[in-house]
């Protein structure tokens, strides 16, 4: 398998152990998915069922911001209670995961359920002097130092201008006072009126973001996993003092062996997110009755890396192409598909080459549907399960 890592910035072989070790960040559910994180769920999916179609056995780790302020926020702003909002857009994301065909992470873990774990490292991080209390009496929250580690930035490859750039647009807070260094990242944040905390050796408060993912990677996954992977938006600040944070408690250089980051879906041409409000929401396709395999082949006719534009037209193009392999397949007797799925893994296998592997099936199902002479019996369903164990998508 061979993979972009962002950290690298080459495409380069991933070599795997029987086992391999994968944790994806998960959402904040604050609000529906919307297809940009589709994409994203999709692309590291496409990258699980590769492996196992390849015989590695994948223990694979997801998280749920379930506490952090865009939640409070949008809980607060609906006079909603946070707790209920979470666990409500965290159902209806699992939901439309299963209708996009996405398999289940090993593992599926909130930050509250981590608690222990997070408060755990942080005390150690604050014992090893990378972490420090701000210089604040009524409000001694925790930070990371940045400069606690070598290298900052090894992740994202931005240069520090950059990273003061996007830091405060991005959930960074450079001008909280008592801070050593605008770019140091909030750990633990003690007890506010009015907001949810837990109690803790380090005093009552709540998590940072990005330890949280830091905690329950490598206390499930292991020191030296074998990729971190996210939304592009994600590899500066979360990815980059996530990985800090690891290397500082276990002194191993980088936290994750690859970090790779899927490009970001707009919406006729701007970026989608929630504060923008230009959303597409899978809830909304599948309530429209829209095929949601038809979703999957539209995110996967552009490849993972690139950020692109949700259209109209590629959802046409999707349901179009949908239909032409399932009239392919209901042919029963069709094309020997051998050659089609060694094609497929191979696309797969550099650097999720969706684009190709989707062409490959296209010029099998159009051989199958001109009726040739050469065909097998079961031809057909074996294309079909095939089509469904590599790309996700159900064809009968
Ligand atoms: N809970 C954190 C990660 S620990 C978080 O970023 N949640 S999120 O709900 O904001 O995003 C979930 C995933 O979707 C992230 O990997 C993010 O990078 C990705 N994502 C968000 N917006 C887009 C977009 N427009 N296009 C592609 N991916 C996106
Ligand atoms: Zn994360």
């Amino acid at each position: 398998m061979r993979l972009f890592d962002t950290r690298t910035g080459d495409t380069r072989e991933l070599i795997a152990g029987h086992t391999v070790r994968l944790y994806v960040c998960g959402i904040t559910p604050y609000d529906a998915t919307h297809l940009g994180h589709a994409n994203t769920y999709v692309a590291f999916d496409l990258l699980n069922r590769a492996w196992r179609n390849a015989g590695h056995v994948v223990t694979y780790v997801q998280n749920v911001t379930d506490v952090d302020d865009p939640l409070l926020e949008r809980a607060e702003r609906d006079s909603d209670d946070w707790v209920v909002l979470g666990m409500r857009e965290t159902a209806l994301f699992r939901e439309d995961m299963e209708s996009l065909r996405v398999l289940p992470p090993r593992h599926y873990i909130g930050a509250v359920e981590a608690m222990d774990e997070i408060t755990e490292l942080v005390g150690k991080l604050l014992a090893s002097g990378a972490a420090y209390r701000a210089d604040d009496p009524e409000h001694p929250d925790v930070y990371f130092d940045h400069t606690a580690t070598a290298d900052f930035g090894y992740v994202s490859r931005y240069s520090t201008a950059e990273m003061e750039r996007i830091f405060p647009e991005r959930g960074g807070d450079p001008d909280r006072r008592g801070k050593r260094h605008p770019l140091d990242a909030l750990l633990w944040r003690t007890a506010r009126e009015g907001e949810p905390s837990w109690p803790s050796d380090l005093g009552d408060g709540r998590p940072g973001w990005h330890v949280e993912c830091t905690a329950i990677a490598l206390n499930r996954l292991g020191e030296a996993f074998d990729l971190q992977g996210g939304g592009s938006d994600l590899a500066f600040p979360h990815h980059e003092f996530g990985s800090a944070h690891g290397e500082a408690l276990t002194g191993l250089h980088p936290m994750a062996r690859h970090y790779c980051h899927a490009g970001m879906i707009g919406l006729d041409g701007e970026k989608m997110s929630k504060s923008k409000g230009n959303l597409v929401f899978v809830s909304r396709l599948r309530a429209d009755r829209v095929d949601s395999m038809a979703v999957r082949l539209a995110l996967l006719s552009g490849h993972w890396r690139t950020d692109r534009s949700w259209t109209a037209e590629l959802l046409t193009t999707g349901q179009a192409r949908l239909h032409r392999w399932r009239e392919a397949v209901a042919l029963g007797a069709t094309p020997d598909p051998t050659e089609l799925v060694e094609k497929v893994r191979l696309h797969l296998a550099d650097d999720l080459d969706s684009p190709g592997a989707l062409a490959a099936v296209d010029a099998w199902a159009d051989e199958a549907l001109r009726r040739p002479s050469a065909t097998v019996p079961d031809g057909g369903s074996r294309a079909a399960d095939a089509v469904d164990a590599l790309l996700g998508v159900a064809l009968r």
